[in-house]
């Protein structure tokens, strides 16, 4: 079995949970902002969130929810327009009011620096966000602490086509064997799965926690802190409390055994 060497991590509901509280709201203020009366509430967002992307959903949401809408004659560059403004508005979010990472995520990820562990994302939202996000919500130079940022168009075929996590690889020079991936919904999975990655931890959401996560090997609720332990939804028990390089490295054996 090769040894775990690099860690690739999701970012949408996986790092934080962007998606109700970021990318929804941005949506809607771009809409607003557009003048359009569109209002994607937690429950309809979450119905959107079948489709990964944000230009996507939006096409999505004006097959399946508005199909009497009078479209514009590009409307390619209709929802382009509007999503570039949604982005804006993401960015703005994320200085003000700024969005916590998720239980563990700082600690895992220092831990697996420290460690010598590789750390890569495979992510499906605009390359801006990212920077976002890492930069006001881990750290100043958290983008360099990530030696592969695969995220948004640089493949066309969004999860869960395997595509992201099969460029991230190949970036960081490394087959699936020696990659650890980390998810928090059912598009995410599968796109993992289809990489060739076995080794798969899955940390639930409120959006994906009925979701099914077959092939995932761990599902949990999060990464665990000193102050708020992680528990193990489904899989081995090989987690004590908080996700640690030491458990890291079990699942990844019990994923390849
Ligand atoms: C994330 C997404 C993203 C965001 C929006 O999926 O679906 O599309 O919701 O980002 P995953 P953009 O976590 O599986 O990668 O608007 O920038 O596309
Ligand atoms: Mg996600």
């Amino acid at each position: 079995m090769a040894k775990l060497e690099a860690l690739i991590f999701d970012v949408d509901g996986t790092l934080a949970n962007t998606e109700r509280d970021g990318h929804r709201v941005a949506f809607n203020q771009a809409f607003a902002e557009a003048g359009l009366d569109w209002d994607w509430t937690i429950d309809v967002y979450g119905q959107l969130l079948t489709v990964t992307g944000g230009k996507e959903r939006i096409k999505y949401f004006l097959q399946h929810f508005l199909p009497d809408f009078q479209a514009p004659a590009d409307l390619d560059s209709f929802i382009a327009e509007l999503h570039a403004a949604k982005t804006e508005y993401y960015k703005a979010l994320m200085v003000d009011p700024g969005l916590p990472l998720r239980p563990g995520v700082e600690r895992l990820l220092r831990e697996a620096r420290d460690a010598g562990l590789r750390l890569a994302i495979a992510t499906t939202t605009t390359p801006a966000n990212v920077t976002a996000l890492l930069t006001n919500s881990l750290a100043a130079d958290a983008e360099d602490w990530f030696e592969v940022i695969a995220a948004g168009d640089i493949v066309p075929a969004k999860k869960p086509a395997p595509d992201i996590f099969v460029w991230a690889m190949e970036q960081l020079g490394l087959p699936a064997e020696k990659c650890m991936a980390f998810e928090d919904s059912d598009n995410g999975v599968r796109s993992v799965l289809g990489s060739g990655i076995r080794s798969l931890l899955v940390t639930v959401n409120d959006y994906t926690r009925d979701q099914d996560f077959s092939g995932a090997t761990v599902v949990i609720d999060h990464l665990g802190t000193n102050e708020q332990p992680c528990k193990v939804l489904s899989g081995p028990e090989l987690i004590k409390d908080q996700v640690d390089v030491q458990a890291l490295e079990a699942i990844h054996r019990h994923a390849w055994k």
